[in-house]
């Protein structure tokens, strides 16, 4: 019996506008090796629809919808739901934001799809700011960090919005957590995700050098400091009440994540004693929903 070799096709071209580094081409190209090429991407105003190109190039070879800033979850629901009229129910819908088109501007069409659960996967890349316009600040950005809004004379202060908490408390079928330099683990809940019927929602954490002010050689390995510090764990939430760690990572300081970036150079070393008690706290309250 002759064996079959199976090429797949990679469904983000090289052509792309993103910056050397870019932890959203990462996160796209990763996603869409696992959900394959019958898949349409929904994507609102963000690096990523600058990044695909000028019309009529493309960097992405899948149907790809760009809808106003804001309004993915709602698109996607309704390109989705216009499939099912159509009798397709093996197209997979992916509404492909950042932080700003999930956290802060989109929030209430997530919000409203997900208290629907209508049939949608919600990937939000989480860079952390809204980049693509100069890298200002979101309700994603940690508290410490510079952005051109939040400049050294006046960084953060508040925490990071929780988007998985919340998507959780709409008792979402399928909520997760997900990085870049953990491409296993988000195959695995991709898929997972990808078989269930309903709303899904992954949070994609997605380096980002130019706004994050670290090399772009270092990407991946600032994506697994955070990671392996603790600072954004790796979890998954069923139904709104199970919560399943993936994996245990190790108890490291936050210091060997913040080194690399220029975004935090000055923190003080208070600054960086109150993060780590943030990021402890965090884990604790984390912890406690997983054995409960
Ligand atoms: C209604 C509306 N407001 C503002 C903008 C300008 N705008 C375009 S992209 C962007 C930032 C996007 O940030 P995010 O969603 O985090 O994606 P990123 O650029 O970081 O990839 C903004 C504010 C817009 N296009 N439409
Ligand atoms: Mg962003």
């Amino acid at each position: 019996m002759s064996e079959q070799i199976t090429v797949k096709r990679e469904l983000v071209t090289p052509g792309h506008y993103g910056c050397p580094g870019c932890g959203a081409t990462v996160a796209m190209s990763q996603t869409l090796s696992v959900l394959g090429e019958d898949t349409i991407v929904v994507m609102t105003a963000g690096c990523w629809s600058s990044m695909i190109g000028i019309h009529p190039y493309t960097s992405l070879t899948v149907p790809v919808v760009s809808v106003a800033y804001g309004a993915a979850a709602s698109v996607a629901a309704g390109i989705k739901a216009g499939l099912a009229m159509q009798g397709n129910e093996h197209t997979t819908v992916m509404a492909f934001a950042g932080d700003g088109g999930t956290f802060d501007i989109g929030f209430q069409p997530l919000s409203g799809v997900v208290e629907r659960n209508d049939d949608v996967l919600f990937v939000c890349y989480d860079n952390e700011a809204y980049m693509n316009t100069g890298i200002q600040r979101s309700s994603a950005t940690p508290a410490g960090a510079w952005t051109t809004t939040t400049p050294d004379s006046a960084r953060k202060g508040q925490r990071k919005k929780n988007m998985v908490e919340i998507m959780a408390a709409h008792r979402i079928p399928y909520a997760a957590t997900a990085s870049i330099a953990a491409p296993e683990d988000l195959k695995a809940k991709l898929e997972k995700a990808k078989n269930i019927k309903g709303s899904r929602f992954i949070h994609l954490f997605a380096s980002c050098p130019t706004g994050w002010r670290h090399a772009a050689d270092l990407s991946i390995e600032v994506a697994r400091q955070a990671v392996i510090s603790r600072v954004f764990p790796l979890y998954e939430v069923t139904n709104g009440d199970t919560w399943r760690l993936n994996p245990m990572p190790e108890k490291k300081g936050v210091d060997a994540y913040l080194k690399y970036q220029g975004r935090f150079k000055n923190m003080s070393v208070e600054e960086r004693g109150r993060m780590q008690m943030r990021v402890d706290d965090d884990w604790q309250r984390l912890i406690n929903r997983c054995q409960g």
